[in-house]
C-alpha cells in the first residue's frame, strides 16, 4: 500500500535496518548492543533523511531552476511536534522501520518515545504554520517555511502543590537533534541600531550592531508526493564570538558580552498568545529572522548573481505573513531593493506589494501589534525612515481617493509615536485574509473596515484547516483502518472530501458499531496513557468532554469549570439523583502566559475543583475533573481520539477560527460550540442536528454591549449560577480560603468582559439533550460518524488550494518522471 515517494531505491526492512546498524557504527560509535532507544532513534532519523536526501535535492533543483513560483511562509512560530513517525509516514518508510527496529531487538515504542518534542510555538497559529508546510509538500508545491531556532521552546508546565501553573525551561536541544542540518556556509548577516548617513545624495544605514544569521534546515516531506521542501529556521550567533583583549584585561563578562547579545536573539519563545508584547528583543527577533530569509530568498533565486534583475522576485516567490509578527519584512524588503540594489522607490515599492501577503489570526485588539516609533527608530532607524515615506504614499493615495480626513487620520501606517502592523501589512501586500468566514467578515466590517472600503480587492477568506497525516493517520490508526475499509481506499489521506463516502454507513448499524467500537479502544488507551504518564484513574465506561486550548478568558474555560461546579452541587444536593448522572470524565489541557494572572487563576481553579470533586464520594463514579499539565501536540494526538465530546465555547465573535475543533470532528467527536469562528462552518457541513449550539451570536454580543452588560444581573437572577460562583468564593476549592479567587469573582461580577455570566443559562441547559443522546450509544455514534464524513473541508490541503487560487496563484512542480 504505502509507496516509496523518494526516488530512490525501494528498501527492504534488512536494507534499512543495515543502514540504522552502519549509522550507529560511523556516526555514533556504538554497536546494536550497546545501542540504547535514544542511540536509535538518531540513527534511525538519519536514516530516514538520507532516504529523502534525492527528493530534497530535486525539489530544490526544480524549484528553482523551473518557472513554477515556489511560496514563502514566513512564521515567528512552528508548532511542529514530533517528527520521527511523521517522516516514516510520508516517506513511505513506515513498515521497514517497524521491521528493522524489531529485526535489531528494540521496542518501537521505546524508540518513538525518546524523541523530544521541538515546542516551538504557542498555539493555534504555530500549529496551522505547521499543517500548512506538511500540506504544501504534499501538494507538490515548491516551497519554504522560514522561522526562528529558538534555543527554548514554550515553556515546560508543571502544577504546584497548589494547583498553580509552574514554567520550566524548555530546553529541547539537550539531546542530539538528527532532523537539523546547521548550514554554517549559508548563513546571513543581520544589523541593527546605528544611524542613516548621507552619502552622494543616497541614504546609507550604518549599523551599530551585527549578528550571523545561520541556518538550521528540516526536511519537509510531502505525504505521496515525493516531494521535500524545506524548513528554514535561523540561529543567532555572534560575528565575532569573543572579545580577547578584554578577556586579557580578565574582564571576562565584557568579553562575551557580544556572544550573550547575539545569541539571545534567538534564545526562547515569547510565551504571549494574543498579547503583544512590546520589547525590544522581540522585533530583534523579527526582525532577524525576517531580513535573513528575504536575502536569503534572493540567494537561493539568483544563484550566484551579483546584479539579479529583482523585479521578477514576486513571479519566483510569494511570501505569505503569518500574523503582524514578519511585517518588519515590507520596509525591510524596500530598504534591499533600494539600498542595497540601487532600485527607484516605485519600483521597488511595485515588487514589495506584489511579494507579501498578511494572513491575520485574531480579533482581539491587544494581540494586533503597535511597536512604538522610537523603539523601531533606535533599532532599525533606516526602516522607520521607510515607513514614514510608505505612510505618507499611502495618505496621498488616500487623499487621492477622496477618503476624509478623519478616516486617514484612523487609517495611519504611523502615528508620530507608533507603527500599526496590521495597517502596514495590509497597504504594504496584495490580499489580506482571515482565517475563518466569519473571522474574514468581521475583519471587513469592523477591524479593517476602513480598509476593505478602500481597498475590497485586497480582502478574502481561507478557512483554516489541519493536516490529516498526523491528526487522523498517526493519531488515530483504528479510525484510519476502518475509513479505508468503509471507503475501499486509502486516497483520502490525501483527498479529504473522500470521507463523504461514509455518510451512507452511517445508516449502517453494523458499521456504527465499529466506528463505535474504535473510539472505545481508543478512550482505553488513553486512560492508560494517562495512568502511565500522569498517574490519572480515568473511567473509559463514562463520557471522555475535553476542553485543550490555550487559557484565555475570551475561550471561556470560566463557563465550562463554573457549569462543572453547578452540576457538582446539583448532585451533592441531590437535586440531580444519582442514577439520572451520565458518568462524565472532563479533561482539560491549557497554558496560561506567565504574566496572564486571571488565566493563572482560573488554572488554579480548575484543578482544585477537580481535586475536591475527585476525592467527594457523593459524586465518585459519576463526575471527574482531571488537568493533564503540559499540554502539547503529542498529548493533543492522544486525547483528541479518544473523545465524545469537544468544548468550543468561546464567546461569539472572539475565536478567529480554531483548528482544534476541526481535529476532533475529523476523529469522531461531537462538538458542543457558540457561533463563533469555523465552529459556524463545521456546523453548516455536518449538519445542525449534528452539532450542540448553544448561546448568543455576535449581533446578539454586540447588542448586550452597545445595552451596556451587567454580569450581576445574571448573577442573582440564576440560582445555579449563583451557587456556584459563590462555591468560588466562599473557599469550597480553596481550603476555606475566602481570597484565593477574590480576584476572578469580583472579575466576574463587575466585568465579565466576554460574558460568561451571560451565556451560563444555555449552556447548562443544552447539557440536558447531549447527555439525552449520550444515552442512545448508536444514535450519538452516527452523528459522530457524519461528523467525521462531512468534514474533509477542514483539511489543510483544501486550505492551501484557496491559498493557491485566491492570493499565490501558483501550483504544484511538474511531476516527477
Ligand atoms: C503578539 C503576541 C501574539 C502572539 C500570537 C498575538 C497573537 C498571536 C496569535 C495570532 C494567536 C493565535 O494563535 N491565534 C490563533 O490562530 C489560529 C490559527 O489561525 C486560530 O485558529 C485561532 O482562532 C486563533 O486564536
Amino acid at each position: 500500500m504505502s509507496e516509496i515517494t523518494a526516488p530512490k531505491s525501494p528498501v527492504t526492512a534488512e536494507q534499512f535496518a543495515d543502514e540504522i546498524r552502519e549509522q550507529l557504527k560511523y556516526a555514533q560509535g556504538v554497536t546494536v548492543e550497546q545501542a540504547t532507544p535514544a542511540d536509535v532513534y538518531v540513527a534511525a532519523a538519519v536514516a530516514v533523511r538520507h532516504h529523502l536526501m534525492d527528493s530534497w535535492m530535486q525539489t530544490q533543483h526544480d524549484m528553482v531552476n523551473g518557472t513554477t513560483k515556489a511560496v514563502g511562509y514566513l512564521s515567528a512560530e512552528f508548532l511542529m511536534g514530533k517528527q520521527l513517525r511523521n517522516a516514516l509516514l510520508n516517506a513511505g518508510l513506515t513498515e521497514q522501520y517497524n521491521a528493522a527496529i524489531e529485526s535489531l531487538g528494540f521496542n518501537l515504542q521505546d524508540v518513538v518515545d525518546t524523541e523530544y518534542e521541538p515546542g516551538l510555538g504557542n498555539g493555534g497559529l504555530g500549529r496551522l504554520a505547521a499543517c500548512f508546510i506538511d500540506s504544501l509538500a504534499s501538494l507538490g508545491v515548491p516551497a519554504f517555511g522560514y522561522g526562528i531556532q529558538y534555543k527554548y521552546g514554550i515553556f515546560k508546565q508543571e502544577f504546584d502543590k497548589d494547583g498553580k501553573q509552574v514554567e520550566t525551561p524548555d530546553y529541547w536541544l539537550a539531546n542530539e537533534e538528527p532532523w537539523g542540518h546547521i548550514d554554517y556556509n549559508r548563513s546571513q548577516k543581520v544589523s541593527f541600531g546605528g544611524k542613516v548617513v548621507k552619502e552622494g545624495g543616497k541614504k546609507v544605514w550604518k549599523p551599530a550592531w551585527s549578528v550571523r544569521a545561520v541556518p538550521v534546515d528540516y526536511m519537509v516531506p510531502g505525504y505521496a508526493s515525493g516531494r521535500v521542501n524545506t524548513l528554514r529556521l535561523w540561529s543567532a550567533k555572534a560575528e565575532d564570538e569573543f572579545d580577547l583583549l578584554t578577556f586579557n584585561r580578565s574582564e571576562y563578562l565584557s568579553a562575551v558580552k557580544p556572544q550573550v547579545k547575539a545569541e539571545n536573539i534567538s534564545k526562547i519563545l515569547y510565551p504571549e498568545d494574543s498579547t503583544k508584547e512590546g520589547k525590544q528583543l522581540r522585533l530583534e527577533q523579527q526582525y532577524f529572522f525576517v531580513s535573513a530569509s528575504l536575502h536569503d530568498a534572493i540567494r537561493v533565486f539568483y544563484p550566484g548573481e551579483s546584479k539579479p534583475d529583482l523585479t521578477t522576485l514576486p513571479d519566483k516567490i510569494v511570501f505569505q505573513l503569518n500574523d503582524t509578527h514578519p511585517v518588519i519584512g515590507i520596509p525591510e524588503l524596500m530598504r534591499i531593493l533600494i539600498d542595497e540594489y540601487g532600485y527607484d522607490w516605485d519600483t521597488a515599492w511595485s515588487i514589495t506589494n506584489k511579494t507579501f501577503n498578511y494572513t491575520c489570526h485574531t480579533l482581539l485588539p491587544e494581540a494586533l501589534e503597535v511597536w512604538p516609533a522610537d523603539l523601531i527608530g533606535e533599532l532599525l532607524p533606516r526602516h522607520l525612515e521607510i515607513i514614514e515615506k510608505i505612510n505618507e504614499q499611502f495618505e496621498a493615495e488616500l487623499k487621492a481617493k477622496g477618503v476624509g480626513a478623519v478616516t486617514i487620520k484612523d487609517m495611519a501606517i504611523y502615528t508620530g509615536d507608533s507603527v500599526r502592523m496590521a495597517y502596514l501589512a495590509t497597504y504594504g501586500g496584495s490580499h489580506v485574509n482571515g482565517v475563518a468566514e466569519l473571522h474574514s467578515q468581521l475583519l471587513k466590517d469592523v477591524t479593517l473596515k476602513n480598509f476593505s472600503d478602500v481597498y475590497p480587492d485586497k480582502f478574502t477568506n481561507v478557512t483554516n484547516g489541519v493536516t490529516p497525516r498526523r491528526f487522523i493517520k498517526l493519531a488515530n490508526p483504528r479510525l484510519s483502518d476502518l475509513i479505508t475499509e468503509g471507503l475501499g481506499t486509502d486516497k483520502w489521506l490525501s483527498d479529504l472530501e473522500l470521507l463523504k463516502g461514509l455518510e451512507p454507513l452511517a445508516a449502517d448499524d453494523e458499521f456504527v458499531r465499529k466506528f463505535a467500537a474504535v473510539k472505545q479502544a481508543n478512550k482505553v488507551d488513553f486512560a492508560n496513557y494517562a495512568k502511565r504518564e500522569y498517574g490519572f484513574d480515568l473511567d473509559p465506561d463514562t463520557m471522555f468532554n475535553t476542553m485543550v486550548k490555550r487559557l484565555h478568558e475570551y475561550k471561556r474555560q470560566a463557563l465550562k469549570i463554573l457549569a462543572l461546579i453547578a452540576r457538582y452541587a446539583d448532585i451533592k444536593s441531590g437535586k440531580l439523583s444519582a442514577d439520572d448522572v451520565m458518568p462524565r470524565t472532563v479533561i482539560f489541557g491549557a497554558k496560561a502566559a506567565p504574566g496572564y494572572y486571571l488565566a493563572k487563576m482560573t488554572i488554579q481553579l480548575i484543578n482544585n475543583v477537580a481535586r475536591v470533586v475527585n476525592n467527594d464520594p457523593d459524586v465518585k463514579g459519576k463526575l471527574n475533573v482531571y488537568f493533564p499539565w503540559n499540554y502539547n501536540v503529542r498529548l493533543a494526538q492522544h486525547l483528541i481520539p479518544a473523545t465524545d465530546l469537544d468544548e468550543q465555547i468561546s464567546q461569539a465573535g472572539k475565536e478567529a477560527s480554531g483548528t482544534g475543533n476541526m481535529k476532533f470532528a475529523l476523529n469522531g467527536a461531537m462538538t458542543v460550540g457558540t457561533l463563533d469562528g469555523a465552529n459556524v462552518e463545521i456546523r453548516e457541513r455536518v449538519g445542525a442536528e449534528n452539532f450542540f449550539l448553544f448561546g448568543m451570536t455576535v449581533d446578539e454580543v454586540d447588542k448586550l454591549y452597545a445595552d451596556g452588560y451587567g454580569p450581576r444581573k445574571y448573577y442573582e437572577a440564576d440560582p445555579r449560577l449563583k451557587a456556584a460562583i459563590d462555591m468560588v468564593a466562599d473557599g469550597t476549592f480553596s481550603n476555606g480560603n475566602k481570597d484565593t479567587y477574590a480576584p476572578l469573582v469580583s472579575d466576574w461580577l463587575s466585568k465579565d468582559w466576554f460574558m460568561t455570566l451571560a451565556d451560563f443559562h444555555a449552556y447548562t441547559a443544552i447539557q440536558s439533550e447531549i447527555e439525552a443522546l449520550y444515552a442512545q450509544p448508536l444514535e450519538w455514534n452516527r452523528k459522530a460518524l457524519i461528523n467525521v464524513a462531512n468534514s474533509g473541508y477542514f483539511s489543510s490541503d483544501r486550505s492551501i488550494s484557496d491559498y493557491l487560487e485566491r492570493i499565490w496563484h501558483t501550483g504544484p512542480l511538474p511531476a516527477l518522471a
